[in-house]
């Protein structure tokens, strides 16, 4: 929680916010996550204070882990960090550095991206990820004629955010199915489905996290050998070996809010899926398997590995 910091009132009330917004989802999706900590920073930066590493340093912290599974935050803090300095500039020219390399990989990985969907293809997507959106309006942009089929997403619904977007860019054939129908649309329609593309909120060595209901999905597809593409930028690289510990659990009034009392629910929101044969992961360095992430990520991206100044104080 971002409390107890020497700040003005109405920054520390902004700083709240991005955290509460966070916490709630009204700030969702590993990119949208990483983008309101970088947020959250600089309004910190712009605050005056005298201790400004220590003040920074909390306010990263907290919202890069106010959802446990968001590598692309909490690389942030490892990169802004790995240097003190008592200039407000030098963290706000860190995040912008930042940033650029998130805008900059996105941009690579919608190049490589839109090579794989073609016209009068028909994908399936799960969830709502911003780099999955993104790459489908680009290729329509491009001239390509395709069929998007999007899972609604319960209990919150990001499915709608999706079709959404999708809708107010101008694809003309977009669907929405309920989660459950997943296995049945691949199975009856299997040769129907040319593709199923997901996004990422961590890479690990040996597998990817991503919105619950993503493993159910890439075993049917694995079965049927339908092609999964996980499209995520390295900068979610996350060195630690996978902790399933770190699945967030969130409110059962998320899924009933009315619900009779004394009613217990079970409430992941995220699946690990192991990388298997029918799954490549689309990255700024091209389309790679999941066994070359470790290498290419951490050659890329040293400062994923390496501890920030923070951790040695
Ligand atoms: C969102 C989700 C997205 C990834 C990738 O879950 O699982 O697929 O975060 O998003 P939630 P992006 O709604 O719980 O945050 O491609 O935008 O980084």
């Amino acid at each position: 929680m971002v409390v107890g910091l020497n700040m003005h009132g109405y920054i520390m009330d902004k700083i709240i916010e991005i955290e509460k917004d966070i916490k709630t989802l009204r700030t969702q999706g590993a990119t949208n996550v990483a983008l309101a900590t970088l947020a959250g920073i600089r309004l910190g930066a712009n605050n005056n204070t005298k201790s400004v590493f220590q003040t920074l340093y909390k306010v990263a912290k907290a919202l890069a882990y106010a959802r446990p599974t968001e590598p692309l935050a909490q690389n942030a803090v490892r990169f802004i960090f790995q240097k003190e300095s008592k200039d407000a500039d030098f963290y706000l020219e860190r995040c912008d550095c930042y940033e650029k390399m998130i805008y900059d990989a996105k941009a690579k990985m919608g190049d490589t991206g839109v090579e794989v969907i073609h016209d009068g293809g028909i994908y399936l997507t799960h969830c709502h990820s911003s780099t999955v959106v993104s790459m489908f309006v680009k290729a329509w942009k491009m001239g390509k004629r395709f069929s998007v089929i999007a899972t609604e997403t319960r209990p919150l619904y990001q499915g709608r955010i999706t079709v959404k977007e999708l809708l107010d860019e101008g694809l003309t054939n977009v669907s929405l199915i309920i989660d459950d129908a997943v296995a049945s649309l691949l199975t009856v329609h299997k040769t129907r489905i040319d593709a199923i593309f997901l996004g990422a909120d961590l890479l690990s060595y040996n597998g990817f996290v991503n919105k619950i209901g993503t493993l159910g999905i890439c075993l049917t597809a694995k079965k049927l050998k339908v092609p999964v593409y996980c499209t995520s930028i390295l900068l979610k690289f996350d060195p630690r070996p996978f902790d399933y510990q770190v699945i967030e659990f969130r409110s059962g009034k998320e899924i009933w809010s009315g619900a009779p009392k004394g009613l217990k629910f079970y409430t992941p929101v995220f699946d690990y899926i192991p990388y298997a044969e029918n799954i490549k992961i689309i990255s700024e360095k091209g389309i790679i398997k999941g066994s070359k992430i470790n290498s290419l990520a951490t050659l890329l991206y040293s400062f994923i590995k390496e501890k920030t100044h923070a951790e040695y104080i």
